[in-house]
């Protein structure tokens, strides 16, 4: 059986998100995302999810007709026609190959459907079928359901919520946003209230000073953190804080293509790898970074950003083929005030996501509401994710530092 790609549908989406905070500005009340829809001359329909970024959506537009007439069980063939990334790809082709990720998840969907298997069974099948995610937490601004959440206690009791709603175990914290000496704090306030059976993460998105991040590194090693995730940015920084601490470093922002990982590995200056199929180049070019992964011990973790089920079930699929997988995935998703699912929302049980078992990605994505939010989109989305702004409109005094403290 051969497949064409008959047809392409690049549909710009938005949703409500509450004012999450981090170390450089703010979300606006809009998330932006682009859901892919392919449809081959057989009649078969896959969806993919990426940024919604301009750049992004130009690089969809522009791979379009490159796909058109394609074959979607030929990833490698289409991988290197539209510029998919992945090991030895051209470094810093963001916009292509987030756009490729969506390419590759639909044609995935699509193929999974043509032979009625979960698309986790393309990518060597699972490995668990139950895939655990982190909480994330966020400091936030006033929210009509959540409230204000800008302090230690609040963020507290976000956590309890987050535990007694989903079940979650790890906690992943984004700091940056108080001092660092408060954030040391809220680290031992953690520890206090959620005892030594949960994992805590920090994640401060690099807005800390190497000196700083040494010193907040040492004091935080009494609450046995999961990992730290970028204190710092750069490989060189890192990997001054890796020698002076003894907790393990993470990042999502120092490693973010396969042309990062020699320079990071032989300065030693990480310990888990995020990984994210948006910007790492696909399903597949994920399951290459965790083979690069196992080879020079790091362990694998996964990014997440403002996301909706399309992406959700495609995470949950790698995760569930991949045994390296050992740390709870990152994700947005409880945060995300919509959804694009007949039945709404993928719902999490004991902090973990059963992976779908239909054919394809197992998820049944409504068109109208689909319509609806690019609807959302046209009327609340002004260009491409800016927190800094977002932020500045709300507070005309604030200035994105780098370091910060
Ligand atoms: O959503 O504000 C956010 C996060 O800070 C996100 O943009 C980061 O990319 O979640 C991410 C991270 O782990 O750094
Ligand atoms: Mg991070």
């Amino acid at each position: 059986m051969t497949l064409k790609i008959a047809r392409v549908d690049i549909i710009p989406v938005a949703f409500p998100e509450p004012p999450l905070r981090n170390s450089w500005g703010i979300h606006a009340p809009y998330a932006a995302r682009t859901v892919l829809r392919l449809e081959t001359d057989s009649g078969l329909v896959g969806y993919g999810e990426t940024y919604g970024d301009r750049e992004v959506i130009v690089a969809l537009e522009r791979l379009k007709e490159k796909a058109l007439g394609e074959d979607p069980f030929n990833l490698e063939r289409l991988s290197l026609l539209l510029g998919g990334g992945g090991p030895g790809a051209e470094p810093g082709a963001t916009g292509s190959v987030a756009a490729f990720a969506a390419y590759e998840t639909a044609c995935l969907d699509i193929a999974g459907k043509a032979i009625g298997r979960p698309l986790s069974h393309l990518l060597g099948g699972q490995v668990r079928d139950r895939v655990e995610f982190s909480a994330y937490i966020f400091f936030h601004e006033e929210h009509p359901e959540y409230g204000r959440c800008m302090d230690i206690p609040s963020l507290i009791e976000q956590g309890k919520r987050f535990q007694r709603e989903y079940g979650f175990r790890t906690f992943k914290i984004k700091g940056g946003v108080l001092p660092p000496g408060e954030e040391v704090e809220l680290i031992a306030e953690f520890r206090r209230a959620f005892g030594r059976s949960v994992q805590l993460r920090l994640d401060p998105n690099g807005i800390w000073s190497t000196g700083t991040a040494m010193r907040v590194a040492k004091a935080l090693e009494p609450y046995d953190l999961e990992y730290l995730e970028d204190p710092v940015s750069g490989i060189e920084g890192m990997a001054q804080v890796a020698r002076v601490t003894a907790t393990p470093l993470a990042t999502n922002m120092c490693v973010v293509e396969f042309s990062h990982i020699p320079p990071a590995v032989k300065a030693g200056a990480v310990h888990v790898i995020l990984s994210d199929h948006h910007f790492w180049g696909g399903l597949r070019a994920s399951k290459h970074l965790a083979a690069i992964c196992k080879t020079f011990r790091l362990g694998l973790s996964m990014h997440s950003n403002s996301h909706l089920d399309i992406s959700m079930a495609a995470m949950a699929h790698l995760a569930a083929s991949e045994p390296h997988y050992t740390y709870a995935c990152d994700t947005h998703y409880p945060w995300a005030g919509a959804s694009l699912l007949k039945g709404g929302k993928l719902r999490f049980v004991d902090g973990c996501l059963e992976v779908p078992s239909g054919p394809g990605l197992g998820i049944e994505v409504d068109e109208e509401k689909l319509a609806e939010l690019h609807e959302a989109y046209k009327e609340h989305v002004r260009g491409s994710r800016d927190d800094a702004r977002a932020l500045k409109e709300r507070d005309a005094s604030w200035l994105p530092l780098k370091p910060r403290w």
